[in-house]
């Protein structure tokens, strides 16, 4: 526990140089965002992909824009396409990149231009090891993520993997922006707890925003 961490100002909190927890973000959206899950992973379903060494992620995962986040035996890489249903990952939806780029803006990141966004979907006990988002040509733009529905144990570490993570809860409509010097910095999601939203019922979902060409 960090008990310094609850006194302070959740709306606009720097984690680190660059990076910002946007608290309460995206509340106003939040509708407009679940709504654009639906249309995105009706044309490309959300599944379970596979690790380069051969293991199944508990996080079930969808994109939208011209490139899609994706890993199988053959490594992690954007592609064009969704290789399951052969066909172009969906269209962003507008307030997908209209919420990125005003949370960027807040962060300091002036004129974000999202190419790709990865959707992850967690129900209770999956979790996202710590790692870096380093698959990305353009390293200069920064992340965007937006967390809607259960709330998620955010794990913040450093720019190597021995660091000790800080812990810090993600809400509804809580935004996260790095960049910058924290462009790299380690970062995962610890196993959600179950749990009964009153929009997502026993769900989390996360958007993550990038510049990856
Ligand atoms: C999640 N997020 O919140 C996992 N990566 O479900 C990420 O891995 C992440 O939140 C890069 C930038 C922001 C993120
Ligand atoms: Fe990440």
């Amino acid at each position: 526990m960090q008990p310094d961490l609850f006194a302070e100002d959740r709306s606009r909190l720097e984690l680190d140089p660059g990076a910002f927890l946007l608290g309460g973000f995206a509340l106003e959206e939040a509708a407009a965002l679940l709504e654009g899950i639906e249309v995105v992973q009706a044309a490309s379903p959300f599944r379970q992909m596979e690790t380069p060494g051969g293991r199944s992620m508990s996080v079930a995962m969808t994109n939208c824009g011209p490139a899609g986040w994706t890993t199988s035996r053959r490594g992690y890489r954007y592609t064009d396409r969704d290789p399951e249903t052969g066909a172009l990952w969906p269209a962003m939806p507008k307030a997908f990149a209209e919420v990125a780029r005003r949370a960027a803006a807040e962060a300091g990141y002036a004129a974000f231009e999202p190419d790709a966004c990865l959707v992850n979907r967690y129900e209770p006990g999956a979790r996202l090891s710590l790692h870096q988002d380093r698959d990305e040509v353009d390293k200069s733009a920064p992340i965007v993520s937006l967390s809607l529905g259960l709330p998620a144990v955010f794990l913040w570490g450093g720019q190597t993997r021995r660091e000790r993570p800080r812990r810090l809860m993600l809400h509804h409509g809580d935004a996260v922006v790095w960049g910058g010097p924290s462009r790299l910095t380690f970062h995962g999601i610890d196993i959600l707890a179950s749990g009964d939203h009153a929009v997502t019922g026993p769900l989390r979902y996360n958007l993550t925003l990038r510049k990856a060409r």
